[in-house]
């Protein structure tokens, strides 16, 4: 059995910050799950323009409030407090944060840990799917 706490991972490696975002790791492809599991903050103010092109991830809201977008159909949600939304279709999508958010944020396949987003908001494909890029 694996057991973390947040004060563990926090200011080590998989700590890991981009503008708008903090994103604390705690599980990761290391630990074998299929999945990986992240306790996330984003800045009050944040728009971040996203596409994860090589994973699927689902977020649960459980501070904060602001919206997510579907740029791929127009559509908009309100995110807040016990709201989860799961980018199924590898929506191209922006996160708007009205309010400091913390979201729970689980991505299949798993991250490794370094990732950040590239030009086009995507995080890179898993080490597997590296040749056919
Ligand atoms: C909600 C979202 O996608 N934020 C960007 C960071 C990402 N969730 C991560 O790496 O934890």
């Amino acid at each position: 059995m694996i057991v973390r706490t947040l004060d563990e991972v926090l200011g080590t490696e998989d700590d890991v910050s981009a503008p708008g975002w903090n994103s604390r790791r705690l599980l990761l492809a290391k630990h074998g799950m299929g999945f990986s599991m992240h306790d996330t903050i984003i800045e009050a103010g944040a728009s971040l323009d996203l596409w994860y092109r090589h994973h699927l991830e689902a977020v649960y809201c459980i501070e904060g409030e602001g919206e997510i977008h579907s740029r791929d159909d127009g559509r908009t949600w309100p995110i807040g407090v016990g709201t989860i939304y799961a980018l199924d279709r590898h929506d191209k999508h922006t996160l708007r944060a009205r309010t400091r958010m913390r979201m729970i944020c689980a991505f299949n396949p798993p991250v490794t840990g370094r990732e950040v987003h590239d030009a086009d908001g995507a995080y890179a494909p898993p080490p597997d799917d590296a040749a056919a890029e």
